[in-house]
């Protein structure tokens, strides 16, 4: 593929920044407040828009509801006009549904019908706010499950599971899909009612068409061949989307692409391969990190790279001659196709590709010299927020 071609696949790949990631987070050990980080919905999504203003591949910041909350006397129109001043739109809307104190058995597969329809209301209004601001996602991440043998009833958990969602489900505004993600363990270590994506993709095809998997890139065992999986789910129409992160031993939330980079390269390889060998995939391709002791817009910018050059490489392949290889039953020139597109640096093309539309070829070094960022940092010292924020740690 020539470089003119990737420098406009690579600017056509639109990265979705979770709303977060831009805010104060912590371990269970504690939490390291950054000066000036985002404390409410508006500084979250100013300094998403930065992260696009500087990249120009971050058109759309997901929120995380009840995170991400209007002001008092505001309404949700007035986070969607302040989005489009700031020159990006919202993305998905994440539902809470494991940090209520009634959630502590579980929510949409609680025994109890009270704290299941209250499960099911937050799911409703999550797809009210989706229609309300223009969201083309609901994205569900449960943290159901249960801790030891005997504990529930796992076969009568998964009917209240499907019951559930299929409420949610059967109130989502018209172009609105539920993302449905798996996650293997934790915060329940025994079983978890969504751990893989097998046990998403049978969730997805009770509910219709509009439910689609979600990949996070964290959730899975060790050694799990998540490239594979992308290229099943793709192959099914039932990918959704991805939770972009990276990890070493569990679920990290660490910056994408920081450990296992050639992963990332694959699962665009594969995004390619399922789609015209031309681009990748038409998915959600969203970020979800928790930044704890990175320099929050910094981590972004840096995440939102590291996914460009694993995409780049990806369109580098040689996909006629790997077919070529692959149908002569050449495994050593098949595999040595990859890891030509693999090993080339595409940092020169990445920042040609920005230069060519006038963004800076350096987004770190630009953002380190930002004086807007710098300016709302300032103001934040000085200023309470302008509504009520929160989050993990925060
Ligand atoms: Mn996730």
């Amino acid at each position: 593929m020539s470089h003119a071609a990737i420098r406009a696949a690579v600017r056509g790949l639109p990265i979705e920044l979770p709303s977060w990631g831009f805010a104060n987070a912590g371990t269970r050990f504690g939490a390291f407040p950054e000066p000036g980080a985002a404390r409410d919905v508006f500084e979250k999504i100013e300094d998403a828009s930065s992260v696009h203003r500087l990249t120009g591949a971050a058109p759309t910041v997901a929120l995380h509801i009840p995170w991400d909350l209007p002001p008092a006397g505001g309404d949700w129109t007035t986070i969607a006009d302040f989005a489009t001043e700031h020159g990006v739109a919202l993305g998905a809307i994440n539902p809470n549904l494991f940090q209520d104190q009634a959630y502590k058995l579980g929510s949409v597969c609680n025994s109890n019908p009270d704290v299941r329809a209250k499960a099911v209301a937050h799911l409703v209004e999550c797809a009210e706010i989706a229609g309300i601001v223009g969201s083309k996602q609901v994205a569900v991440w449960l943290a159901d499950g249960t801790n030891y043998p005997g504990q529930d009833d796992l076969r009568s958990r998964r009917h209240r599971l499907k019951d559930s969602l299929a409420q949610g489900y059967a109130a989502l505004p018209a172009g609105v899909e539920m993302l449905i993600e798996y996650k293997l363990f934790e915060p329940a270590f025994y079983t978890t009612d969504l751990s893989d994506w097998g046990a998403s993709l049978l969730v997805c095809q009770h509910l219709g068409p509009n439910a689609k998997v979600l990949v996070d890139t964290g959730h899975h065992g060790h050694y799990t061949n998540i490239e594979d999986i992308v290229a099943t789910l793709l192959d099914e129409g039932r990918l959704g989307g991805f939770h972009f992160n990276d990890r070493r031993y569990a679920d990290d939330d660490l910056i994408v692409g920081s450990a296992n980079p050639f992963q990332l390269f694959l699962i665009f390889h594969e995004l390619i391969n399922g789609n015209d060998g031309q681009t990748a995939a038409p998915v959600a391709y969203m970020l979800d990190q928790s930044h704890v002791i990175e320099k929050k817009i910094e981590a972004m910018v840096l995440s939102v790279q590291n996914v460009q050059i694993a995409y780049a490489k990806a369109l580098l392949v040689d996909r006629e001659a790997l077919r070529g290889f692959q149908l002569a039953g050449d495994v050593m020139g098949a595999h040595n196709v990859l890891r030509d597109a693999y090993e080339t640096d595409v940092r020169g093309i990445l920042a040609d590709a920005r230069e060519e539309v006038g963004l800076p070829r350096d987004p770190i070094a630009a953002l380190k010299s930002d004086e807007l960022v710098a300016s709302r940092r300032a103001w934040r010292l000085e200023n309470p927020p302008r509504a009520s924020g929160g989050g993990l740690g925060a």
